[in-house]
């Protein structure tokens, strides 16, 4: 399920090289022109389906579970929810409690690829994350994962917002194959994932 960001941040290096035209300007690439990335956290720098996995079968060790081999579907509370009514509310406490989103491993290789993105010349490295509603832990500890994994200067570049679509950059990289929004919809990506 998880996005693999190594493989990506090649893919932008190439990018980097290629008539890609950073601000929606046309043509080349003109010198000093800045590329700005917007870099998803969940599921791709952070493993949030290993982590809820791992807790989620040590609250609820009797209850049935999925396999991250099973995960199929963006969302791991409808998929629950399909296997029993009742799990859709399990699943979802797992992520709404305290300790959830820092106690997230970074998924491998992600936290090397984003310092690769991030020394890129002429590349703006933002993190752009959708917090849950619940918001008693989770946007802190977003705010603690990051200074942890990425350091400090990183806190200088995240975005919390439920709509990605009306923050303005170049390059969303996201594991959400439908980013759906009020600006613009990932057509394109859904059907990469469709694959
Ligand atoms: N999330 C849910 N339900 C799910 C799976 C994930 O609410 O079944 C939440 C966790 C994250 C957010 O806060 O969705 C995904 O954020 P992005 O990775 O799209 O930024
Ligand atoms: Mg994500």
């Amino acid at each position: 399920m998880a996005l693999q960001l190594q493989r990506t941040a090649r893919l932008l290096l190439l990018l980097r090289g290629s008539a890609l035209s950073p601000h929606r300007s046309c043509g080349k690439m003109s010198t000093g022109a800045r590329l700005r990335v917007l870099l998803d956290m969940d599921g791709v720098i952070a493993d949030f389906e290993g982590g809820f996995l791992k807790k989620y079968r040590q609250r609820y060790p009797n209850e049935p579970y999925i396999s991250l081999e099973e995960r199929r579907g963006f969302w791991v509370s409808t998929q629950y929810g399909e296997l029993r009514e009742d799990l859709r509310d399990k699943a979802i406490s797992i992520w709404e409690s305290k300790n959830f989103f820092m106690d997230l491993d970074p998924l491998p290789g992600s936290v090397e690829a984003v310092m690769e993105m991030a020394r890129m010349k002429n590349t703006d490295v933002f993190i752009c994350t959708s917090p849950i509603k619940h918001y008693a832990h989770c946007p802190y500890e977003k705010y603690a994962w990051i200074e942890r994994h990425l350091g400090p200067d990183f806190l200088e570049k995240v975005i919390l917002t439920r709509d990605k679509t009306v923050v303005s950059g170049d390059i969303l990289i996201d594991d959400k194959p439908d980013i759906l929004g009020r600006t613009w919809t990932s057509t394109v990506v859904k059907r990469l994932n469709g694959r």
